[in-house]
């Protein structure tokens, strides 16, 4: 029989499903069902529910759950392995929170497969709809709560971040300072990893170690609830948090109404998830201490791994558990792809090909010209007031505004990373903007090290999957490794390295000063 693992991505947008055969090393089928269109009937856009508020993102629990059983019926259709499958685990969009209340427990203990798993939870509600990562209504939660703790640099020192609008403690304050009844009335919270788990366990599951930093109620160091924290945020808090735990920790077998409804083995595990970005870590491959990743997204992130848990004083960036053990970090900067789409539009540049010919065309450094593309309020670091500002840059040069724009977001990643004291030898690059070599050599140039192309498209259900393999191997006493684990399914697109320039990377070390000091006065003005 082949050991097949199977990882889960719930995210914003969609669920993905990958599959992979471990003793062959292969991805053997993955899958991806996009909300919007495959369930209409929840009317999400993008994965997001319609709010008059626009600083409010809500989504469904029930349309997750839906296309749970969508995605397991896609399975059964396309003939996977189910009865193979030893465990499976999964990753959740951080921060978003489930809310139920105290008859979900036996709900999920007895969940029907004659009915859909929409129609089983109809009654387990506290709280309809879900709050999202890319909700931003609880500044005023925030405040009270980093005041309580003893301000930013102590809030993130505890919990491994700052206190910020989408992690889960403030969102629950906004709830229980809004609903106090529903909030009275919830038994139990889950983020969206925990909630899904729960559904192949059939029982309330633990938080992980990677997620649950992101929340501000966990202490980062000890891997417990902390309870000043908890006080800081809702009453009776504690009582409605499951434990914390490992992710990939076996939780037990999984439901019997995946056994009976869609063929996965009655003896097969469910275990632990984490959060999306946790999960990539691994699927990315970055095991070791030091090694660290960009993705050139709709925001551009920075992230890697770190032995010691070290928290960034000005509380800009975040530290989460790594399910490898120890912590990963991330920095999550808003203005990505979006500011450079902007900057494409602005000088009507045909493409992405013509927009890396005009940064090839120009020189390194781009003559001491500085522009700060703050196109929208900007997390890192902290712009609420949005504003591009050009700093010895002719606006009129479509050629040099092309260069600037990438030269500024790589310094902003250098400056805004060293806090983490990690110094990588190389980088890997994955997302869209990845596949384009100019404005890879400045990445590599501004860092100073290597860059490498690595394109996995489900990284963060290809993590899980490894993460339920690694969560089997335990159970069957195997001991396993990391670094053998993910070995052989996660490698750089060979001739993708690119050096850094000797001669270039000299001149960003004198930019980067000039580049913190326009930040220093733009921040001050906008
Ligand atoms: C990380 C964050 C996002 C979500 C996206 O802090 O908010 O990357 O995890 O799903």
């Amino acid at each position: 029989m082949a050991r097949l693992f199977l990882g889960l991505d719930s995210s914003t947008q969609s669920l993905s499903a990958v599959v992979i055969e471990l003793d062959t090393r292969k991805v053997i089928y993955e899958k991806s069902l996009n909300f919007d269109q495959a369930l209409p009937e929840y009317k999400t856009k993008n994965g997001v529910l319609h709010s008059r508020d626009p600083l409010v993102k809500h989504s469904s629990p029930l349309l997750w759950a839906a296309a749970l059983d969508l995605i397991f019926a896609g399975m059964k259709k396309d003939r996977v392995a189910l009865g193979d499958i030893l465990a499976v685990s999964g990753s959740g969009q951080q921060h978003g929170s489930v809310y139920l209340n105290e008859q979900a427990p036996a709900v999920l203990a007895g969940l029907n497969p004659q009915k859909s798993l929409v129609e089983n939870l109809a009654g387990v509600f506290a709280r309809k709809t879900s709050p999202i990562w890319m909700d931003s209504s609880t500044t005023a939660e925030c405040a009270e709560i980093r005041k309580k703790l003893g301000g930013i640099k102590y809030t993130a020192s505890r919990t491994g971040s700052d206190a910020f609008e989408r992690f889960t403690g403030p969102q629950i304050r906004k709830f229980y300072k809004t609903e106090p009844k529903a909030y009275e009335k919830t038994a139990h919270i889950a983020l969206v990893s925990s909630f899904m788990a729960s559904l192949l366990a059939g029982k309330i599951a633990p938080i992980d170690f990677g997620d649950g930093a992101g929340m501000n109620l966990m202490d980062i160091r000890r891997k417990v609830w902390d309870m000043d924290a908890l006080k800081a945020t809702a009453p009776n808090l504690k009582k409605k948090l499951p434990l914390l735990a490992s992710s990939g920790y076996a939780i037990g077998p999984v439901s019997a109404y995946f056994v009976q409804k869609y063929g996965l083995n009655a003896e097969a595990l469910a275990t632990v998830w984490t959060g999306d970005n946790p999960a990539s870590v691994i699927g990315l491959g970055l095991i070791k201490p030091g090694q660290a990743a960009i993705s050139l997204g709709t925001s551009d992130t920075f992230f890697g791994t770190m032995e010691k848990c070290l928290t960034d004083e000005s509380g800009e960036g975040h530290v989460f558990g790594s399910p490898a053990g120890g912590y990963m970090t991330l920095i999550c900067f808003k203005n990505g792809s979006l500011a450079r789409e902007k900057i494409r539009e602005l000088y009507k540049i045909a493409d992405w090909k013509n927009f890396g010919e005009f940064v090839a065309s120009t020189k390194p450094g781009n003559d001491g010209g500085i522009l700060l593309p703050w196109f929208e309020a900007e997390i890192v670091p902290r712009v609420h007031q949005p504003g591009i500002r050009r700093f010895d840059l002719d606006e009129k040069n479509a050629a040099a505004n092309c260069r600037a724009v990438f030269e500024a977001q790589a310094l902003s990643m250098r400056l805004h990373s060293q806090w983490m004291g990690v110094a990588p030898d190389k980088i890997f690059a994955t997302g869209g903007a990845s596949n384009d070599r100019a404005l890879l050599q400045v990445l590599a140039d501004v860092m100073n090290c290597r860059v490498l192309r690595i394109e996995v498209s489900k990284s963060a259900a290809l993590g899980a999957a490894l993460q339920a393999a690694y969560g089997w191997l335990t159970v069957a006493d195997k001991n396993p490794k990391w670094d053998k684990l993910v070995a052989g399914f996660c490698q750089p697109i060979p001739g993708s390295e690119i050096r850094p320039d000797k001669k270039a990377a000299k001149i960003y070390d004198a930019l980067l000063e000039k580049y913190a000091a326009c930040e220093c006065e733009a921040l001050d003005v906008i």
